[in-house]
């Protein structure tokens, strides 16, 4: 990895980096935003779903299983040699699920047998209530015992007996409630059931679908990680981009994302071959990424299936009807009333209540699989056919193409577009002033975002960098900064992708990193600058004069919702402070701002590292009051990144000069 230091290079530039900056903002002007600039994107990329945000504890908890990734007994093992193995019973538990484990009794006696799982490399283990539940099928008198226990020192943190209810014909599920008694001193537990082989009728007994969940996210049945949702929700996010990038598009043709078998009971979910190279169970589904959204009270961006797979492979003009209807029906399961087909169902599997989508995008990145057949066959019809057929059926959705007039495309209208960047801290900075050039029509997502190179490090199959990093941080912000000055043509950006499980992964840059521990949930240094940039909301961009140009320091200015002055701010190649005398037009001597400023470590290389726990990313705050002119004056330390909020006192023109420009409008 070529390391091409930030701070060194930016001496080279230092005859421009000592300047101060002397910027008005204008009252007047400006556009108003669209708001939702601050967003979140799940992908199920190594173990970010299922191990990752999906609470779910049980590893390989149905024995789900494809071509790429056939059925295995991965995550289980025996329990005082019981023998386990995979059965595809002639009566399996539903379609979804036909393989189920078979543990047959042999020849332990007296002692209970069974079997156990580690879970997503490890088990967090507290006092606090885990909620589980499993399928047996066999002939079984007596009771399951349910336990979780150190796979170090085999000392047992909590355990519960459960009635059997097993009998040879059929599955029956068995459903429990465990609270330790006991703090687990790591995450090298297993979670066990157990029984006495006496009580088994003809040798052997079959199990599918054991599952295991910790407390979840408000406290969701089936729900997700709440120290995760909360470091999200910390965000102050305002969208999630969902399902995700590649997986929606899937492997092949008949391998995809197929939103209607993500829903209802578990047991009728078949899960896919992931794109990232493993099983995934689809116990994260449509519905549950829909309360992922309404627990942070954020926009969802449903990405529908267009067609294309990562194989290259297309859907042929004449086989697009059936590609159009299915994602007409993942709208109308999504927002229909309970009359309509799709609405109907979701009320059976109660949510009566219809979501509001205001966001559907058409596929992911259509410019890059089996370009440019795939991509030529994007604008020659799967586009156009798909935003024909949601204009008419869904008027109010807003449309949004997978590639962006970024990307040699002509979107038809009504359709915004999605931007992609995966780019150098330097190409960041390069890119500030690119969305300067949208017009009006041309509205764009940036759906993905993050800086995974260093300066000189581009070659794309080059290794990513281990970590987000605090210069890479600031260059993200700066990308941003260029976003939000046209926060009326980019509707929202969004980093990506978001979690990374330390265990198994192929993609290292992510804004979080976790494992089995929480200890290890890990906010990055573009986390902590994201935090900073959402907090505020920016809602009419205002004009600024100034008497330097762009660079080293870079800016964005407008109003809140409540009409505070809101100015976000980074420093980038500079080595010396640069001071800033910052003027609000209609503000007086007096006039109060909070501005807090985020520096980083020494080595601009540096980052939050999951096994040391730290954090490099330094925040303060600090009141400052306005001058003559309503003039506030700060100074910017190199590699940083700041926010200024008025709070709204004195600035009584410009409460008059809002009024007299809501009346015009
Ligand atoms: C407002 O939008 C127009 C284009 O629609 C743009 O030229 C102008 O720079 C924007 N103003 C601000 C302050 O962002
Ligand atoms: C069970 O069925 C799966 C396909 O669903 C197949 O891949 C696997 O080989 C079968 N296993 C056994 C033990 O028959
Ligand atoms: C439990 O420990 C054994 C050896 O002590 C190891 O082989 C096994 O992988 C461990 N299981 C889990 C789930 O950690
Ligand atoms: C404990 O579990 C962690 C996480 O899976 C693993 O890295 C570590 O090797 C385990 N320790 C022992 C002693 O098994
Ligand atoms: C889900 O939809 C796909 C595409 O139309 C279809 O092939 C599949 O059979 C459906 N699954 C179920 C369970 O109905
Ligand atoms: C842009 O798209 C058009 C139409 O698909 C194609 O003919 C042209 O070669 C493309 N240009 C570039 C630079 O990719
Ligand atoms: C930062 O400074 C270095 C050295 O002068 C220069 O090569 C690089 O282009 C600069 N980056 C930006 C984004 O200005
Ligand atoms: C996840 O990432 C690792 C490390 O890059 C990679 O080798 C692996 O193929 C990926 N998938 C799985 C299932 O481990
Ligand atoms: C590249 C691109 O799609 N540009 C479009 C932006 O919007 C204008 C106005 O609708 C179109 O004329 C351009 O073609």
């Amino acid at each position: 990895m070529r390391r091409l230091s930030i701070a060194a290079t930016a001496a080279l530039a230092l005859a421009t980096s000592c300047q101060a900056a002397n910027l008005v903002v204008h009252a007047t002007g400006g556009n108003v935003t669209t708001s939702t600039m601050y967003g979140l994107m799940h992908e199920d990329i190594n173990n970010s779903g299922d191990g990752g945000i999906y609470a779910e504890l049980i590893y390989n908890r149905a024995f789900q299983g494809s071509d790429m990734f056939p059925t295995s007994l991965d995550g289980w093992s025996s329990v005082n040699g019981a023998a386990l193995s995979i059965k595809n019973s002639s009566t399996p538990l539903s379609w979804a699920l036909p393989s189920s484990m078979n543990i047959a009794v042999g020849s332990g006696k007296g002692q209970k047998i069974g079997f156990r799982n580690g879970g997503y490399w490890g088990i967090d283990v507290r006092v606090q209530k885990y909620t589980g539940s499993f399928y047996v099928k066999g002939s079984h008198t007596g009771s399951f015992t349910a336990s979780l226990q150190s796979n170090l020192t085999g000392e047992v943190f909590g355990s519960v007996d459960v009635k059997s209810k097993s009998v040879e014909k059929g599955w029956t599920q068995h459903e429990f409630v465990m609270v330790p008694t006991k703090d687990a001193p790591n995450v090298n537990n297993t979670f066990a059931i157990t029984f006495d082989p006496a009580g088994v009728q003809g040798g052997s007994l079959d199990f599918n679908l054991i599952s295991l969940f910790p407390p979840t996210y408000k406290n969701r049945p089936n729900g997700l990680r709440p120290d995760i949702m909360e470091d999200l929700a910390e965000l102050n996010p305002t969208f999630l981009r969902l399902p995700g990038g590649n997986m929606l598009e899937g492997n092949t043709q008949t391998n995809w994302w197929k939103w209607n078998e993500t829903i209802g009971p578990l047991k009728d979910r078949p899960g896919m071959a992931n794109v990232w190279n493993y099983q995934i169970t689809y116990g994260l589904g449509l519905v549950e990424y829909m309360e992922w959204c309404e627990d942070l009270n954020i926009e969802p961006i449903v990405a529908v299936w267009d067609g294309l797979s990562l194989d290259g492979h297309f859907t042929s003009e004449a086989d697009f009807q059936p590609i159009i209807q299915f994602a007409l029906d993942e709208i109308e399961f999504l927002t229909g009333d309970v009359s309509t087909k799709w609405g109907a169902v979701r009320a059976s599997i109660g949510h009566p209540t219809p979501w509001k989508v205001k966001y559907v995008e058409i596929g992911n990145e259509d410019w890059l699989a089996g370009a440019p057949a795939g991509y030529d066959s994007f604008k020659a019809y799967r586009l156009p056919l798909l935003i024909k057929a949601f204009t008419e059926k869904y008027p109010d959705i807003k449309l949004i193409s997978s590639s962006s007039v970024f990307d040699n495309i002509t979107i038809p209208a009504p359709a915004a577009g999605d931007f992609h960047a995966y780019l150098t801290p330097d190409g960041n900075v390069a890119s500030f002033s690119q969305f300067d050039h949208l017009t009006k029509d041309n509205l764009t997502l940036i759906g993905e975002y993050a800086t995974v190179h260093p300066n000189g490090g581009t070659a794309w199959e080059g290794n990513l960098m281990p970590y987000p990093w605090w210069g890479g941080s600031v260059s993200e912000a700066i990308f941003l900064l260029g976003a939000e000055r046209n926060g009326d043509r980019v509707i929202g950006a969004t980093y990506a992708p978001g979690l990374r499980n330390l265990n198994r992964w192929q993609w290292s840059v992510t804004l979080m990193q976790h494992s089995a521990d929480p200890k290890q949930t890990t906010r990055s240094t573009s986390w902590y600058m994201l935090r900073l940039f959402g907090s505020k909301i920016i809602t009419h961009t205002r004009p600024v004069t100034s008497d330097v140009s762009f660079g080293p320091l870079y800016y964005v200015a407008g109003n809140s919702a409540e009409g505070h002055g809101i100015f976000k701010a980074a420093v980038y190649n500079s080595t010396a402070d640069i001071p800033v005398s910052l003027q609000f037009e209609g503000f007086a001597k007096g006039a109060t701002a909070q501005l807090t400023v985020q520096t980083g470590p020494e080595d601009p290389y540096g980052y939050n590292d999951p096994f040391l726990q730290n954090n490099v990313v330094k925040e303060s705050t600090i009141t400052l009051t306005a001058g003559d002119k309503g003039t506030f004056e700060f100074s910017l330390p190199p590699l940083s990144v700041a926010v200024l909020e008025t709070d709204g006192k004195g600035k009584t023109c410009v409460k008059r000069k809002k009024r007299a420009e809501a009346l015009k409008v």
